[in-house]
């Protein structure tokens, strides 16, 4: 998507999932969105002018091209400014039939319309202010959330409370900046208009702002993507069974050699409204094998990516090796940042269960931090254990604040941390004003890109192409 989005051309595009529907929408926007529509709609068998046009209202007629009648139809238009993308638009329900819809968009592209492009009814509700980048992409978040955790941050981010906690921050930033470079034009007479004591605390406020706001990524990438769970342990202790057990389907190869799986496989699922992203991988060993080896390291990198591990041990195994299988689990997992969560597995061939082996573990291991269950992921003993496990494991206890969901965004305020972190040392060693000024404006660069008020056509491109033709 280059320079079009800005023309005046009438867009038209399906709205609604492609294929055949109870109805479709079709959506029409631009100057010359009501004459296209008009010219082609009749209310009791006489075409519509444009002056019957009442906003926000809808029209029962049919939709007449060349004699022919094509679909009984509700035509639905929206004045400029007051449509969602600030221009004449409207939307016309159809009956779902992908002919009548395919034959609709030919019809429209006849009276002079184009076909959008992705994301371009989005694109032009942004270029015309309808609300800034950060909410153009919540609204692609959206459309894509799976899970109420998702779809709760995305409302959040589309209400625009993350793009004003920006705005705030820019315009304190702004101010001073201007007062810094109001000394630039004076700089003969060393004066100073910005009083520095009162920049730093500006700073400081500003940096420990944007540092929150970064910092809340890791949490809001979670609940995007997926609570990371790590599943990880030595070979044959169950793992990809246990990922199987979760899925309800057979996803992993499940087999008693020792080193079945050599790549980490990644699934998400959605417990009691949260996403969790399960990763099954290769089972720790030692091995010469070169490719079990590069599993093996990627088993360790998703360890220290996960939020969650889940350290799988045998309960065929005799005691020693598993407190030691136990102890070696532990040793690369950060119980600071991270939970885990030791299941003894395979407890459906002892007799007790595996209670006997649980209390000793308990006690050998002597940590409250980490959670002990017995499981059987063959038979599934066990696993609501886990289930309750992982919901007391949960992030919904952050349910208002701003959580920075988008790499986007998490780059620019990483960025902006920079910047700001700059300006302050240069404030310190009393660098020329010159200089500290350039960083400021580097700050404000990268806050400002995250809502769009700065800028390039290339990073628009990028963004709206995500989501999909129509919308
Ligand atoms: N009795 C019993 N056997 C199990 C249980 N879970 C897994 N197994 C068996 O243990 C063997 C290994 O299972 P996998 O799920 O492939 O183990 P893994 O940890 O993924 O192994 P690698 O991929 O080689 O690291 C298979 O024969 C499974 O049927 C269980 O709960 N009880
Ligand atoms: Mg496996």
């Amino acid at each position: 998507m280059l320079n079009r989005a800005f023309d005046n051309d009438t867009i038209c595009a399906i709205s609604t999932p492609h294929g055949m529907g109870a109805i479709a929408v079709i959506r029409v926007s631009g100057s010359h969105a009501f004459a296209a529509v008009t010219s082609v709609f009749q209310r009791n068998g006489k075409t519509m002018p444009i002056e019957d046009i009442i906003s926000h209202k809808a029209f029962y007629g049919h939709i007449i091209y060349k004699g022919e009648m094509l679909d009984e139809v509700l035509v639905t238009f929206f004045k400029s400014p007051h449509s969602f993308t600030g221009e004449d638009s409207a939307e016309i329900s159809v009956h779902g039939s992908v002919y009548v819809q395919q034959r609709l968009l030919q019809v429209l592209i006849a009276q002079g319309c184009r076909m959008a492009e992705a994301g371009e009814f989005t694109r032009r509700a942004f270029v015309n202010r309808k609300f800034d980048l950060a909410q153009a992409e919540a609204i692609a978040d959206l459309i894509e959330s799976e899970s109420e955790a998702t779809h709760r941050v995305a409302v959040n981010q589309l209400k625009g409370g993350f793009s004003k906690e920006l705005q705030m921050m820019r315009s304190k930033l702004l101010e001073m900046t201007s007062l810094i470079e109001l000394e630039l034009d004076f700089s003969e007479e060393d004066v100073e208009f910005a009083d520095r004591s009162q920049l730093k605390a500006l700073l400081h406020e500003t940096l420990a702002h944007v540092d929150k706001l970064k910092d809340s990524f890791r949490l809001g990438n979670a609940i995007k993507n997926g609570i990371p769970v790590a599943i990880v342990g030595q070979t044959n202790t169950g793992k990809s069974t246990l990922l199987n057990a979760l899925l309800g389907e057979d996803r992993a190869i499940v087999s008693d050699i020792a080193g079945t799986t050599r790549d980490t496989i990644e699934e998400t699922l959605n417990i009691n409204g949260i996403l969790y992203r399960f990763i099954d991988t290769a089972g720790l060993r030692n091995t010469d094998e070169t490719i079990e080896k590069i599993g093996i390291e990627r088993s360790y990198r998703k360890i220290q990516e996960a939020t969650i591990v889940i350290g799988m041990l045998d309960a065929t195994k005799d005691y020693e090796s598993t407190l030691s299988a136990a102890k070696e689990i532990l040793s690369k997992v950060d119980l600071e940042h991270q939970q885990l969560i030791l299941c003894i597995n395979k407890v459906d061939t002892l007799d007790d269960q595996g209670e006997a082996l649980l209390g000793l573990l308990r006690q050998d291991l002597d940590d409250d931090d980490i959670l002990v269950i017995c499981l059987s992921a063959k038979s599934r003993f066990g696993l609501s254990d886990l289930y309750n496990t992982l919901k007391h494991y949960q992030p919904l206890s952050y349910p208002d604040a701003t959580l920075v969901t988008n790499v986007r965004h998490y780059e620019a305020l990483l960025h902006a941390s920079e910047s700001l972190k700059q300006v302050q040392q240069g404030l310190e060693m009393n660098i020329p004003t010159d200089l500290i000024s350039q960083d400021l404006r580097q700050a404000l660069h990268y806050l400002g890109s995250i809502t769009g008020e700065i800028t390039t056509d290339e990073v628009l491109g990028s963004i709206f192409s995500r989501f999909c033709i129509g919308k």
